[in-house]
């Protein structure tokens, strides 16, 4: 659980991080259970694996390796993280959008471009979705942990979601039409040790380091959604879209989005 100024510092801030959450045997577990899904020896497929480094690096993208791995099923349902999700989002019932495992190589990690995760969500609402971001090896600057701009979440809705990245660096490059008056896009760098958890608001701005060194990077992340979020399809379509199937305007639920909270009662 959450103290009341850590829930109260990730709604003025939009992250918090949430200290460790996995024991050493859950993240080796999770470690065992991606060496499967890049070997091609998972029992099922996730709904896409890729290489999302843009030109300048690799970064492994796995979405939905939950459907892939029976470790990542269990892990959307870890206690503690929707404990703690469900006290960050003020909701006693939980679901996953989805979830996404990012593997930054040790050598050629590329950088992650800072972007808001919601311009990429727009088939649902309201714009109230919380991320656990999941270090699966201790996680530096050096390597590419995740780092975040205090505050952004208030700051609205940046066209498109990507903000940019300036060459050569991880700085944000930014419009500053789009930082209020009397506001500061600062850096906040999160180093956390395999098995700890960042949390962020889905309007934050958010990105990551290219990883150099000879440690790779992996992680994962869930993006959890309160249970009053929506289907509400607009002309921007999303990967796991095809997966839907409540009609526009309801609730978002189904096999592909597993309630991992209901009514306060944890469900597996
Ligand atoms: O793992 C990373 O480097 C980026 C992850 C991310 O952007 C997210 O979880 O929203």
């Amino acid at each position: 659980m959450l103290t009341q100024s850590q829930v109260a510092s990730f709604r003025s801030q939009g992250f918090l991080q949430g200290g460790a959450v996995l024991t050493p045997e859950e993240t080796q577990e999770l470690r065992d259970a991606l060496t499967r899904t890049l070997a091609g020896k998972s029992p099922k497929t996730p709904e896409s694996l890729g290489n999302i480094g843009g030109g300048k690096g690799v970064v492994v993208q796995i979405v939905n390796e939950w459907e892939a791995e029976p470790a990542f099923r269990k892990h959307l349902s870890h206690p503690k993280i929707v404990a703690m999700v469900a006290q960050l989002m003020d909701t006693n019932t939980v679901r996953v959008w989805h979830d996404q495992v990012q593997i930054k190589p040790s050598h050629i990690g590329a950088p992650t471009i800072w972007h808001q995760d919601f311009p990429y969500w727009q088939v649902i609402q309201p714009a109230e979705l919380v991320s656990a971001w999941v270090a699966l090896e201790d996680a530096t600057i050096e390597n590419g942990c995740m780092s975040m701009v205090p505050r952004s979440h208030t700051w609205g809705q940046y066209p498109g979601g990507t903000i940019g990245i300036r060459d050569g660096d991880w700085e944000p490059t930014y419009d500053p039409a789009r930082v209020p008056k009397g506001e500061t896009v600062e850096v906040v760098p999160c180093e956390v040790p395999a098995g700890s958890v960042v949390f962020h608001h889905c309007l934050t701005w958010h990105g990551a380091p290219a990883n150099y060194t000879g440690r790779g990077r992996p992680a994962i992340a869930v993006h959890y959604m309160p249970g009053h979020t929506r289907y509400e399809p607009t002309d921007f379509k999303h990967l796991v879209e095809k997966n839907i199937t409540v009609e526009p305007g309801e609730l978002l639920t189904g096999d592909h989005f597993p309630t991992v909270l209901e009514q306060g009662v944890l469900k597996g």
